[in-house]
């Protein structure tokens, strides 16, 4: 940067971003230039509340040290080798992930969407070598309003226009069903071909829909009686989001060290993880699955520049010991039921909000008002302007999910600064 150049105000830095940068996002009008915990500072100074975590990216509170310095000192000493040599990063790492959600192998990736192309590859080889469906026979099922990612094939099985508008020609094999319909998926699973069952346990994107109880407990049983591998996305329901370390955990929330053997405990065939895997500072995703499944890839027939590199390594197992550490999961638990009975108080006194859903610090709340119409927006600008940070999901959800750091009492704050905003709220 010109060492000249002075600060540029936010007005300048969101010219300069207009002017230079592709317009794939649509930002809310904030700058922010610093962040630590549950608080983001924007240009001018002005300090927020961070009720959307980078989409669950950042649960362990912004820049947290013992993650940060787990990335400073391994980027001092190596930071990439790629593949073609071993480091000792890599086996530490994926002994550790391996024993703490309980599977064989882990394959190393670097972005969430990397890591459902991964499971998709991986679900397709085992069907062609070890289920006998016939070579590119394979179909994958998925849900509608499902969101995993941005690549043309994931696109290729996105029930969102604006997901996959104009990028086809789509990619073949998948097959959506309606989210939470047992029926459905009973009945597409007696169709030949079916390789797997691609499903996150909770839809983020289309707007915190959590389905009901037994949805993941009964679409395991239904996978295993048709020799069917269950695929659970968890980029951002995983890692303690949802008040369990796995949204799959049901409602064990590690006090008894289950080991994820607990009878609430929905283990899936292949497990994908990102996002919080890193507290936010760094790319890293994984796919974790038993040798029978992790296997069928043979060396050189899948892999990434970056995956397994040795600060992702350090990064995540910073990250992971930060969750039992700082017990983000009881805590993500305890303040998710205190914000959804606070919300529920809000909105039993004001016609602008439906309702909240959601499950432990992963919410949202529905607003009453049509998907295209600019109210969620405004309110969110509103909420800006008093001291937090959120934006609007699909059209007139928005999401409410702070880092899992916040305390009792920021929590209660930040349901007054709601509050005050809904109240003060002009259409
Ligand atoms: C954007 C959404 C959230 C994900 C699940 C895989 C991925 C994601 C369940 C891919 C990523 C991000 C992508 C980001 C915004 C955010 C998002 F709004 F796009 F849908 F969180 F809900 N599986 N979600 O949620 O992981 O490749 O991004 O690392 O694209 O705008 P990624």
């Amino acid at each position: 940067m010109n060492p000249t150049m002075e600060k540029l105000n936010s007005t300048s830095l969101i010219e300069l971003e207009d002017k230079f940068g592709a317009h794939n996002y649509h930002p809310l009008p904030v700058v922010l230039s610093r962040g630590e915990g549950v608080f983001v500072w924007d240009v001018e100074g002005e300090k927020y509340f961070d009720f959307l975590s980078a989409y669950s990216a950042v649960n362990q509170g912004h820049c947290h040290p013992k993650i940060t310095n787990a990335l400073i000192e391994q980027a001092q000493t190596l930071a990439l080798t790629s593949r073609a040599f071993y480091n000792d990063s890599l086996g530490e790492y994926e002994q550790f992930i391996t024993n703490l959600f309980g599977f064989d192998k882990v394959l190393p990736m670097n972005t969430g969407a990397e890591a459902v192309e991964t499971a998709i590859k991986l679900c397709r080889k085992w069907a062609y070598e070890k289920k006998g469906i016939a070579e590119n026979q394979a179909t994958i099922l998925v849900c509608e309003g499902n969101f995993h990612g941005r690549t043309t094939t994931i696109v290729s099985f996105s029930s969102d226009p604006d997901s996959n508008k104009n990028f086809g020609p789509y990619a073949p094999g998948f097959q959506a069903i309606p989210y939470d319909d047992l029926k459905a998926l009973e009945e597409a699973l007696k169709q030949p071909n079916v390789a797997g069952f691609l499903v996150e346990p909770i839809q983020g994107e289309a707007g915190v829909y959590t389905p009901s109880e037994d949805f993941i407990r009964e679409a395991r049983r239904l996978c295993s009686e048709n020799g069917v591998l269950l695929i659970a996305d968890e980029v951002q329901t995983g890692i303690a989001r949802t008040g369990s370390l796995l949204a799959v955990c049901g409602n064990c929330s590690c006090e008894n060290k289950c080991e994820r053997q607990s009878d609430t405990y929905t283990r899936p065939d292949i497990l994908i993880l990102g996002k919080a895997l890193s507290g936010g500072v760094y790319p890293v995703s994984a796919v974790l699955a038993d040798d029978e499944i992790m296997m069928v890839i043979k060396p050189g027939q899948h892999g990434s520049t970056f995956g397994g590199n040795p600060i992702a390594a350090k990064v995540a197992i910073a990250a992971l010991e930060v969750v039992e550490e700082e017990k983000l999961i009881q805590n993500a638990r305890k303040l998710g039921s205190i914000f959804r009975k606070e919300m529920q108080r809000i909105i039993d006194g004001s016609d602008l909000v439906l309702k909240v859903r959601g499950k432990g610090l992963l919410n949202a709340i529905v607003v009453n008002d049509t998907e295209d119409s600019p109210t969620a927006w405004n309110l969110c600008v509103a909420l800006k302007d008093n001291g937090l940070l959120a934006k609007p999901t699909h059209g007139n959800i928005i999401r409410f999910a702070p880092p899992l750091v916040i305390t009792e009492e920021q929590l209660f704050e930040c349901v007054g600064i709601i509050e005050k905003t809904i109240k003060n709220f002009v259409k």
